[in-house]
């Protein structure tokens, strides 16, 4: 490569992790389909026989989801990065993962993946490198982003790029033979970011954000500093395009934490009478403000790394069709006949099958056969509602924001903002119950804006952010709407079918953009009456609907007290602007 910066990393990386051979990876088919070829001969990857080009994987039992314990962020004051995040003195973190980096590589050839986040050579993109060791990265990050072809132009141009280092961190001794997942034990896990100097190091794990580094790391974490100091925003959110009957067309951005149904709104497909969805992206939002001073979103992935249990036909038919060909399962089941199965799938459970640990699996098994974090990685351009738009380098005008969690109580299906400083404090506050996406899973979560394990700077600071962006953006600032697809009534049952039906709360959203739609003003927010709601076709019992569109103030009052420690321990630092909103709600609520 012509690029001095490059050469030199890559020097200094190849001397520390002393690996046996270099790979300069290309991002054509033929190396993707060599990569696996020899995956396949090592017994590492299994070639389903009912979907071409696909394979499956099975990952240590230890390494599985990402690890917030072992989740880093390295800045010179704690401060930088507030409450939320693990904080290590840089000096410090760089000094002990040195220490395990020094000869991570032996008897394992080091990749040098060339990357864009973005479509390449678009202003909103950014270049990047990762080096890893597991041949396994270098494939996902084939379909999760765009690798060689005309990134490799626009670095031998000079173009400069974020540092991302992996290794497996499991070295081979002469004639050792290796595992099928090598990866270190979780003490030895590092899920480092040095946002000071764009540069991520990541050592020990080989599952998913730990290890595709473009993705959590870079396109959230670290984005989210450099989107703070550029002014522009890095959200964890999905992107789709909703048309009415009329043809009018509504870009749509939606944060909720990992696995609580991005990717399956993401891939709505409607049931409201007349209405379209094309999907743009399912889990990062690149968002700039453009010259007609409206927020314009890229997806900066290429692919969709989706959790594989619940995907049905019967839940997101779009991505069961995107799955066909061309897909990398990560402990998923395998059948008799050649093909992957997980818990949710259609159909009957199979009689038999191998699950995700390698052993025979029953219907009587205790365990489930696919692990309840089994993941798809899938090229995004083979979903069949992908937009023909969804790689404009420019991005979409984003027309609505919505934020959302998992809650069984407490919030309502459907709500509008007061106003943008309202709709940040309901991003704010926004909290959700457990997901197997992390490893070390708590109770109920304050997760802001669905980015608490995913903002690289102080949280607080984040939400000044939010407000000094709507403050650019004035008049032309998205309506914000707050939802909840998974209220239980009090014997555990959905209230609220999901899915395809959640199209009728997008439909009210958007009439509500164009001042179509009624609504009620409640303590917490604009709720539509049942009258609102376009529920033609759906067949839900009134008293669920009442359920749903319910304010009880006596429940509200008692989140006041979590809400209270939840934001306190920003400090001062809090906005003022924040603290507003909460009295405001507190004096709502009486
Ligand atoms: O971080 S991952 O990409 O492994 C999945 C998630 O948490 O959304
Ligand atoms: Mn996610």
């Amino acid at each position: 490569m012509k690029n001095e910066k490059l050469n030199n990393w890559v020097r200094e990386v190849t001397n520390l992790c002393q690996p046996d051979k270099i790979y300069w990876c290309d991002g054509s088919k033929k190396e993707y389909g060599h990569l696996m070829a020899q995956m396949v001969l090592e017994g590492r990857a299994i070639p389903l026989k009912k979907r071409p080009n696909s394979f499956l994987f099975r990952s240590d039992p230890s390494d599985v989801a990402r690890v917030e314990a072992r989740t880093f962020i390295a800045t010179k004051t704690k401060e930088q990065i507030g409450p939320t995040n693990n904080w290590v003195y840089i000096d410090e973190l760089k000094q002990t993962m040195t220490g395990l980096y020094k000869g991570c590589m032996k008897g394992r050839t080091m990749y040098v993946i060339p990357f864009s986040m973005g479509p390449a050579g678009s202003p909103m993109s950014k270049l990047a490198i990762e080096i890893t060791d597991s041949p396994y990265v270098v494939c996902n990050m084939h379909i999760m982003t765009r690798v060689g072809g005309k990134v490799i132009d626009l670095l031998n141009n000079g173009g400069d790029f974020i540092q991302s280092l992996h290794s497996v961190g499991a070295p081979l001794e002469k004639g050792q033979k290796d595992v099928s997942w090598p990866c270190a034990p979780m003490e030895k896990k590092y899920i480092s970011h040095f946002p000071d100097e764009n540069s991520i190091w990541s050592f020990g794990s080989g599952y998913g954000g730990n290890a595709l580094l473009g993705k959590k790391c870079l396109a959230l974490r670290l984005a989210s500093v450099i989107a703070k100091r550029e002014g522009w925003m890095a959200e964890h959110m999905l992107i789709l395009r909703l048309t009415s009957p009329e043809g009018r067309k509504y870009h749509i951005a939606a944060a909720f934490p990992s696995a609580c149904g991005k990717t399956n709104l993401a891939m709505v497909q409607p049931t409201v009478p007349g209405w379209k969805s094309e999907c743009i992206g399912d889990d990062i939002a690149w968002i700039k403000i453009s010259p007609d001073g409206r927020l314009h979103a890229i997806n900066p992935e290429s692919g969709f790394f989706g959790v594989a249990p619940g995907t049905s036909y019967q839940s997101n038919p779009m991505a069961m069709d995107t799955l066909r060909e061309n897909v990398i399962f990560t402990n998923c089941a395998l059948t008799d006949d050649g093909d992957v199965w997980w818990e949710g799938m259609d159909g009957d459970k199979p009689s038999h099958t191998i699950d995700w640990k390698g052993r025979d699996w029953t219907p009587s098994s205790k365990e489930t056969a696919a692990h309840a974090n089994a993941r798809f990685t899938a090229p995004a351009s083979q979903c069949p509602i992908i937009s023909p738009d969804w790689e404009k380098p420019e991005g979409l005008p984003i027309d609505i924001f919505i934020f959302g969690g998992r809650r069984s109580a407490v919030a309502p299906l459907v709500m509008e903002a007061f106003s943008w400083d309202h709709g940040v404090f309901l991003g704010a506050t926004a909290a959700s119950e457990p997901t197997a996406a992390i490893l070390d899973n708590v109770g109920i979560r304050y997760d802001p804006f669905a980015m608490f394990p995913f903002c690289g700077y102080n949280m607080a600071d984040y939400f000044q952010h939010w407000f000094d962006m709507g403050d650019k953006l004035k008049s032309k600032a998205p309506r914000i709407f707050y939802v909840n697809w998974f209220r239980k009534s009090h014997d555990g049952k959905w209230l609220w079918p999901g899915f395809g039906e959640n199209s009728r709360a997008l439909k009210w959203m958007c009439e509500r953009v164009d001042g179509k739609a009624g609504a009620k003003k409640t303590s917490i927010g604009y709720l539509p009456n049942e009258s609102d709601l376009d529920l033609r076709g759906l067949n839900i019992p009134q008293k669920n609907l009442r359920e749903l569109l319910r304010v009880d103030a006596e429940v509200w009052k008692a989140e006041i007290p979590k809400m209270e420690e939840f934001l306190s321990q920003f400090g001062e630092r809090l906005p003022k602007r924040l603290r507003n909103q909460f009295d405001e709600l507190k004096s709502r609520l009486g």
